[in-house]
């Protein structure tokens, strides 16, 4: 099973969209395994986002990612790195499909509610930046045999 790293930015956190954001990955029949609220270090955001370190808006984005709390979680499930970012939308949420999470949920790609990792080896590196091994909890919801077959 694979497993994706997730975090609810501060904007999604300020505007009550935390039950609505995490409901989406519920319903869609995915396992939350790991889940915690924090405001992240500068540290930590300069790592999370390290990728984009030589980038013009790298600075405000870190600004953006520590000015308020974050909803940091992992999610497990058959091809869940691929799918989350497919929940999630377009980076920019004005050309985000509808239906999508940024589609449906947002105008600003400074203000775009939902990181999600983008591939196997980033969600590796976000996972170990975010959480310890002892954090995620591994389970077997009831439901799964409703789910995979
Ligand atoms: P994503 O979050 O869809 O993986 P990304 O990794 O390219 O997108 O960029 C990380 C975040 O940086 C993104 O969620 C919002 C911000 N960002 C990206 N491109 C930007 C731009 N051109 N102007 C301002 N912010 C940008
Ligand atoms: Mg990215």
């Amino acid at each position: 099973m694979e497993r994706t790293f997730i975090a609810i930015k501060p904007d999604g956190v300020q505007r009550g969209l935390v039950s609505e954001i995490i409901r989406r990955f519920e319903t869609k029949g995915f396992t939350l395994v790991g889940l915690k609220f924090l405001i992240a270090s500068r540290e930590l955001a300069e790592q999370h986002y390290g990728v984009h370190k030589e980038r013009p808006f790298f600075g405000s984005l870190v600004d953006f990612i520590t000015s308020g709390p974050v909803v940091a979680m992992v999610w497990e499930g058959e091809g869940v790195i691929a799918s989350a970012r497919k929940l999630i939308g377009a980076t920019n949420p004005l050309t985000s499909e509808p239906g999508t999470i940024r589609g449906d949920l947002g105008v600003n790609i400074g203000r775009n509610l939902i990181h999600g990792s983008d591939a196997p080896e980033t969600a590796e590196y976000e996972m170990g930046l975010w959480f310890k091994a002892d954090e995620l909890v591994s389970w077997t919801p009831t439901a799964m045999p409703w789910i995979h077959e």
